[in-house]
């Protein structure tokens, strides 16, 4: 809409909120600092403590010169770089000015307190990205894909979170199935209000349609769930029996000295477990407690524990002590729990590894488990073998991630937060009712309407179409104050 002088005019939706400030970098040591103003009253407020006039500043261009306290140019912060942009070509959709200063405590401190006296209110966690979504920067799975990209310590992940935050794949792929459904309830309510002009629409068809929808819903959640090692990180469970060397290989995969180690068997008594990333993408590796029968209260506890960090596991490594095999035969206890977890996980990708190779005096004891039965020499002593696990695991993820991107071929792959995938579930639970009433013939066919705008309902909550407050202030308060 132009205005006289030809100016854009653009007004934010929360042209009325107050200029909030916040420091948009971790607090901290560093070098530079990036103070970020946001609001009808950033230009004005930015004046108030620089050392040039910013009467019309020019958009997206830094300006050096200095902070200092409101109206007392003598009482020197820093020394800074300005950068304004106009609205509406913000983060959020209003005027922003941030202010890049030294880091450290210090002088963000000194300079957030300069704008807070010169009139900015100290933003709350996700403010800023919760105005960028009001004045429609940004839909709400995209501000969802903030958090994504912001929190991902795999990149896989933040691949995901900035193709949805460039191309907008979630809304696009969703945009679709709410057309679809729109689309019935509009020939629905027609034939409802103008029954004379208005033919009643074929009920075999309308259920086929929604049946399509509830199709396409279904698929989406199946492949998220596919992806969801992605986002919460590929669980890889370290599983054997007492001594094997479960918490020596542990540790040398993380490269630090995180479990107890000891020759005693039983050290570990309950699952660790810590974060590393691999192939790209986040692993949560498990230490187990030995697997092995025990009268003992506690360890039997961390015994049950470590069958079920198996069961939890998308992969599984299964060590056994090279030394206590004897003419490649197992000893009965790992042979029995080989077999349950083989038997209960067929399709779990596993590693069985012959630890301790360093002090196995009779090489020949285990050729055959070697040559012909897939197991894998390991000495973490030595370092042999480790490169080897190392490379298995990193493959399997490569496997892993091509399945998930053939999905993506199909145009489906999406890998939707559990929020989205609440509202895809509730959707279809809703659509669902609706082929209910439409496949029962002594139902009027307005019946279905009510499901129908339930699933609409679902799917805006997911969108963040006319969303409640309380919906966004559970998303907004997972961001941190600055972002
Ligand atoms: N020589 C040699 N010793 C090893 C190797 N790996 C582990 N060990 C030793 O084996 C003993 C048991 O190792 P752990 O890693 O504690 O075994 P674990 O499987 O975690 O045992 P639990 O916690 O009791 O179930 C320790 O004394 C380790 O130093 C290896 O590659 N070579
Ligand atoms: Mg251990």
């Amino acid at each position: 809409m132009p205005s006289l002088n030809n100016q854009p005019i653009f007004t934010p939706l929360t042209a009325d909120e107050p200029t909030i400030v916040a420091q948009a970098t971790p607090v901290g040591v560093s070098g530079v600092a990036v103070i970020r103003l946001s609001g009808s009253e950033a230009v004005e407020i930015a004046n108030k403590i620089f050392s040039k006039p910013l009467a019309n500043p020019e958009h997206a261009k830094a300006i050096f010169g200095y902070v200092h306290a409101p109206n007392q140019p003598e009482k020197t912060i820093d020394q800074v770089l300005l950068l304004p942009f106009k609205a509406p070509a913000s983060f959020t959709g209003e005027d922003v000015v941030e202010i890049h200063c030294h880091g450290g405590l210090a002088i963000p401190t000194q300079v957030l307190e300069a704008c807070q006296q010169a009139g900015a209110t100290f933003a709350t966690g996700g403010a800023f990205t919760r105005r960028a979504f009001i004045n429609g920067k940004l839909d709400l799975t995209q501000a969802e894909s903030i958090l994504d990209a912001i929190h991902a310590e795999g990149q896989q992940l933040s691949q995901f979170a900035t193709q949805n935050l460039r191309h907008k794949t979630v809304a696009g792929y969703l945009t679709g199935l709410r057309e679809a459904i729109i689309a019935i309830q509009c020939e629905l309510v027609a034939a409802m209000d103008y029954p004379e002009e208005v033919d009643e629409p074929p009920r075999e068809a309308l259920q086929q349609r929604l049946q399509a929808v509830v199709e396409k819903a279904n698929s989406l959640c199946e492949t998220t769930a596919k992806t969801q090692w992605i986002r919460d990180g590929l669980k890889i469970a370290i599983l054997g029996q007492p001594n094997a060397g479960k918490s020596t290989l542990f540790n040398a995969l993380l490269a630090q000295e995180r479990s107890i180690v000891t020759p005693l068997a039983g050290t570990t008594r309950d699952t660790v477990s810590e974060t590393l990333v691999l192939a790209g993408v986040s692993v949560k590796l498990v230490d187990t407690a030995g697997l092995r029968e025990t009268a003992d209260l506690v360890e039997q506890l961390g015994v049950e524990r470590s069958l079920e960090a198996a069961q939890l596991a998308d992969c599984l490594l299964y060590l056994v002590d090279s030394t206590v095999v004897t003419d490649d035969t197992l000893p009965a206890e790992d042979a029995t729990l080989l077999a349950s977890i083989m038997h209960h996980e067929p399709e779990k990708p596993l590693l069985k590894l012959l630890t301790k190779q360093d002090v196995l005096t009779n090489k020949a004891s285990v050729q055959g488990l070697i040559h012909q039965q897939g197991w894998q020499p390991l000495s973490v002593s030595s370092g042999d073998g480790l490169a080897t696990v190392l490379q298995w695991l990193e493959n399997m993820i490569t496997t892993q991630l091509q399945s998930v991107k053939q999905a993506n071929n199909a145009g489906v792959q999406l890998c939707l937060t559990s929020r989205q995938q609440g509202c895809l579930v509730a959707m279809t639970g809703h659509l669902e009712k609706a082929i209910e009433t439409l496949c029962e013939s002594a139902f009027p066919l307005d019946l279905a309407t009510i499901p129908l705008t339930d699933a609409l309902r679902q799917l805006d909550d997911l969108l963040g179409i006319d969303t409640a407050e309380i919906v966004l202030d559970s998303v907004f308060s997972q961001f941190c104050v600055g972002k």
